[in-house]
């Protein structure tokens, strides 16, 4: 059989990647509950953008890259890089926001940690990263660890035999660069932050151990779930969950499924329960806080715990309050639910890719139902294999991590992403992967498309048939039509099915004040939001909205020095802090409206 060359390249780039793919190990269930090591701190960087620690002059790797860590023994030495003398960044965060030479940069940054441990035998230990922006290869005292792709999802490898008992170095090498066949793409309508931007852990468990786990409800209301460990051993997991009862599942071959013939309290927005829930194995005890609920959908209506309800909602990045940047500490977590809070909502939409662990728990805790996406983002590479098996695989990572978490009520696919063929078979490979790994909770996706007919803005989009709730951004005031048009925009589907309103909206500089016509003023923001507000109260079969977007957020394509300065400005609050007057516009309608449609 001849294979064209093009099938061939094809075949090749699938193929390394799988291979890439398949180096981090599974993911590790609830780190932060295991015996750790924090990596956070300072770090020595030597930012590459010729990419000289990687590759010789022929574009060929070298096996004395800045991985092995080197330094001028002498004066004279030709050694031509030193991290001892370099500069520093803190991580977790980005590197754009830290030092301002690198404000632009996008590149390939070395990162490199000193840190002394103990090794004790019997135990295995992990190298685990919340985040990194996007490409990354991991090394342990001079040795390849493997690497990762995907800047907002988390990954852990097995160092065990790396590591010593004393002093190790950690050095990762972290590429921002964008590509246009990756995922996201080249484009983005947010700044693509650098750097180590999540936590790092030097975990530690039994040899033998459990990785991973699931405890939700079943369909009969009581509660099921499994265990997974390491490898296909035998044992056994005791499982308690307090006020619910505690028993040991026998595993056999690493796996095995567990039932407690119980009904548990369900979670909800008003009462967001969590039951404290302990696993041992082999030594090692994990700790966790386990709400149950369901959620489905019924013709036009969501349903959370079987009663039809409305989402009160906005959308978030995640940019850091004042310090701008990326979130990095739960204090800025706790600042921007604390607005969600005060705006009324009961549900927010982490856009456009998953944020941290910590972002989510405390978010559901606090009873916000959550809508959690990956970057799929406009016109990514829908032809292409490997985009396809990157944006998988960041789908399984973001499941995989949070399948526990009981505030998660909806798993979004992609954002605004154009009718073609390719786009619809891609985007439904991705819905049947979710529907696979997660039956229980809503799938959905952001579209922007819709037809004109009998004068009403009709939503036609192929893909409505296959989510369960169709999000719809549309910027009636903004990208079209004049604020007070929108009262008179009347919206019809052709799916029998529940839609939220995903994003809307309007940019307005705080601060600026004028007529309701001008722009960027606080006052035209406002006039959209009202008359957008008229118009939501049309549309029978919404059940949800989330405007775009709670605070400002740094963006390259908002240049515009009178009012943007690399601020994207739809934000309800700007990015010190300040409430602007639509945020108390949103504020009334969510007020006003009763938590259950029926
Ligand atoms: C959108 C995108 C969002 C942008 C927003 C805007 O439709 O989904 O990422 O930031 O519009 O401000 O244009």
């Amino acid at each position: 059989m001849r294979l064209k060359k093009k099938t061939v390249a094809l075949l090749i780039s699938v193929l390394m990647l799988a291979v890439r793919m398949g180096e981090a190990q599974g993911l590790l269930q609830n780190v932060s509950s295991r015996v750790h090591q924090s990596l956070d701190g300072t770090w020595q960087i030597i930012v590459d953008p010729m990419e000289t620690g990687y590759y010789n002059h022929s574009w060929k790797p070298k096996k004395n890259g800045y991985f092995i860590d080197e330094k001028p023994k002498t004066v004279s030495d030709r050694v031509e890089y030193d991290f001892d003398t370099s500069d520093e960044l803190y991580v977790p965060s980005d590197w754009n926001t830290q030092n301002d030479k690198l404000y632009y940069y996008e590149g390939t940054v070395w990162y490199r940690k000193k840190f002394i441990t103990k090794k004790e035998d019997k135990k295995k230990y992990h190298l685990y990263f919340g985040a990194i922006n996007y490409r990354s290869i991991v090394y342990l005292n001079g040795e390849r660890v493997g690497e990762h792709v995907g800047g907002f999802t988390s990954f852990n490898f097995d160092v065990t035999d790396l590591l010593k008992a004393g002093q190790n170095t950690v050095v990762v090498k972290v590429d921002n660069t964008r590509d246009k066949d990756g995922v996201p793409t080249i484009n983005t309508d947010w700044w693509n932050y650098g750097g180590i931007t999540r936590s790092v852990l030097l975990v530690e468990t039994p040899q033998i151990f459990l990785e991973d786990y699931s405890v939700s409800l079943s369909k009969d209301k009581t509660i099921e779930g499994w265990v997974k460990l390491n490898d296909s051993s035998a044992g056994k997991v005791e499982i308690s969950i307090e006020g619910i009862g505690k028993q040991q599942v026998k595993v056999k071959d690493g796996k095995a499924s567990f039932k407690f013939d119980k009904a548990p309290k369900l979670w909800s927005f008003a009462d967001p329960y969590l039951y404290p829930v302990t696993l041992s194995f082999n030594g090692e005890t994990i700790q966790d806080e386990i709400g149950f609920k369901y959620i489905d959908v019924k013709g036009k209506d969501i349903l959370l715990n079987g009663e039809s309800v409305f989402l009160k909602g906005i959308s978030i990045h995640e940019e850091a309050p004042i310090s701008t940047g990326r979130v990095t500490t739960a204090e800025e977590c706790q600042i921007l639910l604390d607005w969600a809070q005060e705006l009324g909502c009961n549900f927010i939409r982490l856009a456009h890719y998953p944020h941290s662990e910590t972002m989510v728990r405390m978010a559901e805790k606090r009873g916000f139902l959550i809508w959690s996406e990956i970057p799929v983002y406009w016109t990514i590479n829908y032809e292409n294999e490997s985009t396809y098996q990157n944006a998988e695989n960041q789908l399984a990572e973001m499941i995989d991590r949070d399948k526990n978490r009981v505030g998660i009520g909806l798993w979004s696919v992609a954002n605004e992403t154009p009718v073609i063929d390719a786009r619809n078979q891609f985007l439904n490979k991705l819905i049947k992967k979710t529907r696979e790994m997660d039956p229980t909770r809503l799938i959905c996706a952001a579209l922007d498309t819709h037809i004109t007919k009998n004068g009403k803005k009709t939503i036609d989009d192929p893909l409505g048939e296959y989510v369960d709730v169709i999000g719809i951004n549309s910027y009636c005031g903004w990208y079209g039509g004049t604020p007070e048009s929108c009262e008179a925009w009347e919206w019809a589907s052709q799916f029998e099915k529940p839609m939220i309103m995903s994003e809307v909206g309007a940019g307005a500089l705080q601060g600026l004040h004028g007529e309701q016509n001008e722009r960027w003023t606080e006052e035209y923001q406002s006039a959209v939001y009202r008359y957008n507000i008229e118009m939501l109260k049309n549309i029978d079969f919404l059940r949800g909205v989330s405007p775009w977007i709670l605070m400002d957020f740094r963006s390259p394509r908002r240049p515009l020095k009178r009012v943007q300065n690399d601020f994207n400005r739809k934000g309800l609050i700007s990015e010190q802090g300040i409430k602007k007057e639509a945020f108390f516009i949103l504020q009334d309608y969510y007020n006003s409206q009763p938590i259950q449609l029926n």
